[in-house]
Order: structure tokens, then C-alpha cells, then sequence
């Protein structure tokens, strides 16, 4: 691991949100003159630490009555770290998919995926030359926890950046097929229930071996819209609530397999729910077209 501080020099500009309750905060600001956003978390407490908490800690008294007593603890430094993400140099839309907003929820039938989400995503999404990095081992691929390298049914499986792999409570992997040509969920057609029920059987098996975790205390699921349009599969844990996963983003791949079995064009042919923000262009589109 890389030791130094890049940020030293950050210049904060805004705090874009910040949650007492899941500890984190997003803030937005400069790094050597370049825009930055920085995701700061408190890491969960792990059982296997608690031992060491107890004996190598300082306990300060903050106050006591009757049988009820309240401390500060201090945590030796290495049990007491702060996950630390950092989008360098991040673009207007990566500042905006921080910013705490409103969101309105959009009916996308399959002409308005044609006519208004699909030249949206063309020209305005995010790029996805991180996936491209990790498809050809060019990052992460020491972070590889499965890969099944066919062409056509294969794909890599690895930690979602959102997972500091510490604990397996708030375990979150994500899938990443081989296949550059599927954008989302709009694209399947029954030609890809092999590729996806790979995706689903191979993915469950390597998370049982590494894990121990079984697929019965799995969630494994699409989102639509996703944030990057190349074909992911996100796995976590069954309860874990990850941030930014509403219900109305999530489909279960077992359901969209389902879907694609009894009807080969099923997502070409039904309507299509999802919230957006506020700030998003595409819901802009969406009201230029009076479908909203
Ligand atoms: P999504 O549904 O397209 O978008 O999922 P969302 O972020 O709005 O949910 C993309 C997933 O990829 C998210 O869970 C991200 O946390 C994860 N992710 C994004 N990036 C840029 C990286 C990365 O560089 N490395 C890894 N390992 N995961 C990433």
C-alpha cells in the first residue's frame, strides 16, 4: 500500500452530503487546481478487533449515574481508520451524483428508451475506462477474486470499491461481463440467460469459497439506470443496505433471467421504472419530451 498524503492540499469547497447515521461525509474541493470529490466512512467495528479495543485503549469518563456510564474511547489508530475514496479529477457529473437531491420517478416505455434514454447515454454517460482497466488487468487485478475468461459467457468478479473487505456484513462485489456491447438491462434478450446464469451460478460458487458466505445470504441484482452502461452484476449481502440502491433501481437477476425465459423481448418491450435527481440531464429530456 501507497503511504504519503495527496491529501494534504485539498481545498474544500462544499460539503455535498453527509450522514450522521451511516458515518460518512462527500465533499467536494480542489486538488493541485484540479476538482476532486472525497468520500470519507467510518468503517464498521469488527468482532475480531474488540479484544484489542478493550485492552489497548484509552477509556476517558464522560460521565455516571447510577448503573449507567459513558466514555470516549481511544482506539490504537490502526483499528480506528476512516475508508477514504477520492474521484480525481471528477467532472460536473460526478460532483452532482454526490449532492444530496430530490428524486422524481420516470416511466421509460421502450420508444422513449429509444428516442430520449438512449441518445441521452450515447453522448452524456459516464466513462467506463475503469471497467475497461479492469477487463484487461490494467487496475484492480490483484483485487480479482473470480474470473472466467470466456469471451462470450465470461467475466471478472472483484470488490466493489464501496467494500473495504474487512468484514463480510457489508460484503459487496460486483460482476463484470467480458462482453463490451451490452449497456444495461435494455439490451438483454433471451440470447444472454447463458452468460447471465453463468454470471449467477459461477459468482455465487466463488463467493461461497472465499467467503463462506452462501447464496442464500445473497443479493444479487442489476440496476437500472446504472451509472456506468457496461453490463455489471452487483452482489451483496443479504440486509446490507448499500448506499445509493434504492428498490426502484434494483432487478434481481434471477427475475430478469425469469423475464428473458418466458419472453425473449421482454426488456424491449416493457415499461421501464427508475427514479432520477433533480440535476440529472436525462430527466430533463424526459420532461422536454412532456413525459413528465
Ligand atoms: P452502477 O449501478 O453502474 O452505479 O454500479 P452506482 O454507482 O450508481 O450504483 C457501478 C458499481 O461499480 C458501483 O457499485 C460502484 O461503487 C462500483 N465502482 C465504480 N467505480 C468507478 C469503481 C472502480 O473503479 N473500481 C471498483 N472496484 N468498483 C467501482
Amino acid at each position: 500500500s501507497e503511504a504519503g498524503n495527496v491529501l494534504s492540499g485539498f481545498q474544500l469547497s462544499a460539503v455535498l452530503s453527509d450522514s450522521a447515521r451511516e458515518k460518512n461525509i462527500f465533499i467536494h474541493g480542489k486538488l493541485a487546481d484540479q476538482d476532486a470529490v472525497v468520500i470519507l466512512e467510518k468503517t464498521p467495528i469488527r468482532e475480531d478487533t474488540l479484544a484489542e479495543i478493550f485492552s489497548g485503549s484509552r477509556l476517558m469518563l464522560e460521565m455516571k449515574n447510577d448503573i449507567y456510564s459513558t466514555y470516549r474511547l481511544q482506539a490504537p489508530p490502526h483499528l480506528n481508520e476512516i475508508k477514504t475514496t477520492v474521484v480525481c479529477p471528477a467532472t460536473e457529473k460526478h460532483v452532482n451524483k454526490y449532492q444530496r437531491q430530490e428524486s422524481f420517478l420516470v416511466e421509460e416505455t421502450w420508444e422513449d428508451y429509444q428516442t430520449i434514454t438512449l441518445p441521452y447515454i450515447q453522448v452524456q454517460s459516464f466513462s467506463v475506462q475503469w471497467v475497461h482497466n479492469i477487463l484487461e488487468k490494467k487496475a484492480e487485478a490483484e483485487r480479482i477474486v473470480y474470473e472466467d475468461p470466456d469471451p462470450d459467457n465470461g467475466f471478472v468478479l472483484l470488490p466493489d470499491f464501496k467494500w473495504d473487505q474487512k468484514q463480510v456484513d457489508d460484503l459487496y462485489l460486483i460482476a463484470i461481463v467480458h462482453q463490451k456491447d451490452i449497456k444495461s438491462l435494455r439490451d438483454l434478450t433471451s440470447d444472454h440467460v447463458p452468460l447471465l446464469q453463468n454470471v449467477f451460478q459461477k459468482g455465487k460458487e466463488a463467493i461461497l469459497q472465499r467467503y463462506n458466505l452462501p447464496s442464500s445470504k445473497l443479493r444479487v441484482y442489476l440496476h437500472y439506470q446504472p451509472s456506468y452502461y457496461h453490463l455489471h452484476v452487483h452482489f451483496t449481502k443479504l440486509g446490507y443496505e448499500a448506499p445509493g440502491c434504492g428498490v426502484e433501481r434494483a432487478h434481481l437477476l434471477a427475475d430478469v433471467i425469469q423475464n428473458l425465459q418466458s419472453d425473449p423481448q421482454y426488456y424491449q418491450t416493457r415499461t421501464l421504472y427508475f427514479p432520477l435527481r433533480a440535476d440529472n440531464g436525462l430527466l430533463s429530456k424526459f420532461k422536454e419530451a412532456g413525459r413528465l
